[in-house]
């Protein structure tokens, strides 16, 4: 019989974690993963492929661990002796980094290097093959549309700059030490479980909550900023074609297709069978139900960036060529399931709170 393959998943906590813990578990390894203490649950995603692990057949593991304790990375490395592992782990959120830019370095960029040091120390640098979860954001400021390997990185912000550092201190050990270290640069991928203040998320529970009057307004930042978007579990799937190829290598991952926040929002509000309207401009710009003339939408200049990253378009041609990776869910299908997930959530929610009542 041959031996179950181990994997080591950062994050796995986080809408990406939840999603590559399954997928592999399905895959038949033993997995792997660190989550945070916190004063509350964080481990909603990942509850459900959770055993007890005294039983037998028990393949999934979680271990409290941090990305700015090396302490901690290099002891749970040993522990798990990993065949791979997937640094997801991330403060990831765009606007927060501008809050705590301090801490965002320290865990996104120097938790990477604290990873690939540990590898080292424990002398596994040539036999663990490492992920790192690279981003869109690298980009930033437009330099190409669309977005390959090649085009130079302008990052926006301070989450973007130590997404900037992760990216190649993985290039630099790979290069120095031999490592089998890859970079997945992913453009934004949703999803059901996505994060409620990423704004794709926050449109489509304000759609659930609007439909069900609880809300009458959605109050959002730039709607003219454009995201190529596709599926979290797509692109899980592409992160383990690119841990398995014989060579390490930097893959884009995308859909090679943008879309505005405007049009995400259009499309949620109609999946309630409403259509937008638009009027005024800036901040004083509203989007109204074109039946009823009710304001649905309005700008609130406080969800602005100090730098924005206007337009990202990423070209997947190197991943489908050398992985044979493709999105499956296409834009709209994506607005369809998760608006729907959220109708579902808060249908449920209020049966809960009525029979508490
Ligand atoms: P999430 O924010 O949903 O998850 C992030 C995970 O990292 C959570 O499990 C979080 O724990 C954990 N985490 C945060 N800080 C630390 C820390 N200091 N030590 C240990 N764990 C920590 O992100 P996604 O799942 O969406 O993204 C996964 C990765 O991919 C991230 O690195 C992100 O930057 C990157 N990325 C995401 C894209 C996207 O569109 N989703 C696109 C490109 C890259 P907790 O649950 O306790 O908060
Ligand atoms: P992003 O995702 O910054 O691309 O980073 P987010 O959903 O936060 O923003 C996308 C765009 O929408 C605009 N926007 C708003 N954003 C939020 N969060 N809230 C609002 O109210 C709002 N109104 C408009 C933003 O200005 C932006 O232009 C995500 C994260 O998952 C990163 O970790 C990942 O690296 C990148 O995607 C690729």
């Amino acid at each position: 019989m041959t031996k179950k393959k181990t994997a080591l998943i950062s994050g796995v906590t986080g809408q990406d974690g939840a999603y590559l813990a399954r997928l592999l578990i399905e895959k038949g390894y033993i997995v792997h993963g660190i989550k945070r203490r916190s004063s509350s649950f964080n481990t909603q995603r990942v509850d459900e492929i959770y055993r007890d692990p005294h039983e037998a057949d028990a393949s999934f593991f979680m271990h409290y661990g941090d990305l700015t304790d090396s302490t901690n990375i290099i002891r749970l490395v040993q522990e798990t002796q990993p065949d791979e592992i997937y640094n997801l782990a991330a403060q990831s959120h765009v606007q927060v980094s501008f809050e705590t830019p301090e801490y965002t370095a320290n865990a996104d960029a120097v938790g990477v290097l604290r990873f690939l040091e540990a590898l080292r120390i424990l002398k596994l640098e040539s036999s663990v093959r490492f992920y790192q979860a690279s981003t869109s954001e690298l980009y930033g400021k437009v330099q190409e549309t669309p977005q390959r390997e090649t085009t130079p990185f302008y990052p926006r912000s301070p989450y973007g700059v130590a997404k900037l550092y992760a990216y190649w201190i993985t290039v630099n050990y790979r290069e120095a030490y031999g490592m089998h270290a890859s970079n997945g640069i992913l453009f934004n991928h949703e999803s059901p479980i996505r994060g409620e203040t990423f704004v794709t998320r926050k449109i489509t529970r304000a759609v659930a909550r609007i439909s069900a009057g609880l809300q009458s307004t959605l109050y959002l930042g730039n709607l003219d900023a454009k995201r190529d978007w596709g599926h979290a579990k797509d692109y899980v799937e592409g992160m383990w074609m690119i841990v398995q190829c014989d060579q390490p290598d930097d893959y884009i991952l995308a859909t090679g297709e943008t879309h505005s926040v405007r049009e995400f929002v259009e499309l949620a509000f109609a999946e309630i069978g409403k259509n937008i309207g638009w009027r005024g401009t800036g901040v004083d710009e509203i989007g109204y139900d074109t039946k009823t003339g009710a304001e649905m939408v309005r700008v609130d200049p406080r969800y602005f960036r100090p730098t924005e990253v206007d337009l990202l378009l990423g070209d997947p041609s190197k991943a489908r060529e050398k992985l044979g990776w493709h999105h499956k869910t296409t834009f709209p299908e994506l607005v369809k399931e998760m608006v729907a997930a959220d109708v579902k959530l808060l249908s449920r929610e209020s049966w809960r709170n009525t029979l508490n009542e």
